[in-house]
């Protein structure tokens, strides 16, 4: 593993190889972090930009050793490199929108497991974007959230935190009856929201549903088969605040959502049935004392490469 910094005194994701410094350094999965925060913000609640480097730096801690997951440690398994962050552009969501877009099409080019660390839930649309103009792939989302983030802008900005998923079903290549949006919780969403959702086609997993079915892990595969139908690959998009705020103080504020343990359930059964990329967005240091939510990223992608190595491990 490498001890290089990837800027500063902020070391890879994981202890990962340092792809700035060695571009052509081949590895199974790329890390790379987007540091935006897109112009509209409620109130003072800010600073998800700064998500990539302080979940960066808290992940030194962590090895990739899991013993509660039959022992698996993801090094033995996987090669793992960071590619720095994706110039952002203050105050410019078009142009940054743009510079995501291209950064991750770029990466989609390569034959990787792509993990890209936000940075407010803007940054799927662009990430997603790329993917369908780098494969030429029909795309079904599950979406992890405690909202739909489907407004058709945030206060006039289309391509701000509350209006991915609107973009996103306008968007060729997506198949709209393959989102799922799981975990929805709480008043704020709007009445909109559920309703556009619905006559999109998506299918709404919400909070109860999860807290009443009997079989989490059997809940989840269904997510996973609708997402499935009908399209080439299936993206999976995390933003923090499908944890209960007790799991998440570093996320927006939101009771009432999944505890750790099922999150992590339902991100190592999504991945074991194969996915082709994800994000984990919406975490913001400044309200997190002790890090907790940076820190809970580290776990967050062990278990989703986890659920990758046992979804290789099946298909040899
Ligand atoms: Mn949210």
């Amino acid at each position: 593993m490498s001890k290089d910094m990837i800027y500063g005194n902020t070391p890879c994701f994981l202890g990962s190889e340092n792809l700035v410094n060695s571009p052509n350094k081949e590895v199974d999965v790329v890390f790379y972090g987007v540091p935006w925060e897109g112009a509209v913000t409620w109130g003072d609640y800010t600073g998800c930009e700064l998500g990539p480097k302080v979940m960066r730096l808290c992940s030194a801690r962590y090895s990739g050793y899991l013993p509660e997951l039959d022992h698996i440690n993801i090094t033995d398994h996987l090669t793992l490199g960071d590619l720095g962050d994706v110039s952002v552009v203050p105050a410019e969501p078009e142009k940054t929108k743009d510079e995501i877009k291209n950064f991750a099409k770029n990466v989609w080019k390569t034959n990787t497991f792509p993990i890209a660390l936000g940075g407010d839930h803007g940054i799927t649309y662009p990430i997603i974007e790329g993917l369908i103009e780098a494969k030429n792939k029909r795309v079904g989302i599950i979406h992890l959230d405690a909202h739909y983030d489907n407004n058709k802008s945030s206060e006039g900005d289309p391509y701000g935190r509350g209006a991915p998923f609107a973009r996103l079903y306008e968007t060729e290549g997506v198949r709209n009856e393959s989102i799922v949006h799981f975990g929805i919780h709480g008043p704020r969403n709007k009445p909109e929201n559920g309703k556009l959702a619905k006559e999109v086609g998506a299918t709404t997993f919400t909070i109860n549903d999860v807290r009443y079915s009997s079989d989490l892990r059997e809940l989840t595969k269904k997510a996973y088969n609708i997402a499935a139908t009908n399209t080439d690959i299936v993206y999976l998009s995390i933003c923090s605040d499908v944890l209960d705020h007790a799991f998440n103080p570093g996320g927006p504020v939101d009771g009432n959502g999944l505890t750790a343990h099922e999150l992590l359930t339902i991100i190592y059964e999504i991945c074991k049935q194969g996915i082709g990329g994800m994000d984990f967005v919406e975490v913001y240091p400044h309200q997190d004392n002790n890090d907790f939510s940076s820190h809970f990223a580290s776990t967050i992608v062990l278990y989703a490469l986890a659920g990758e190595i046992r979804h290789q491990e099946q298909m040899n």
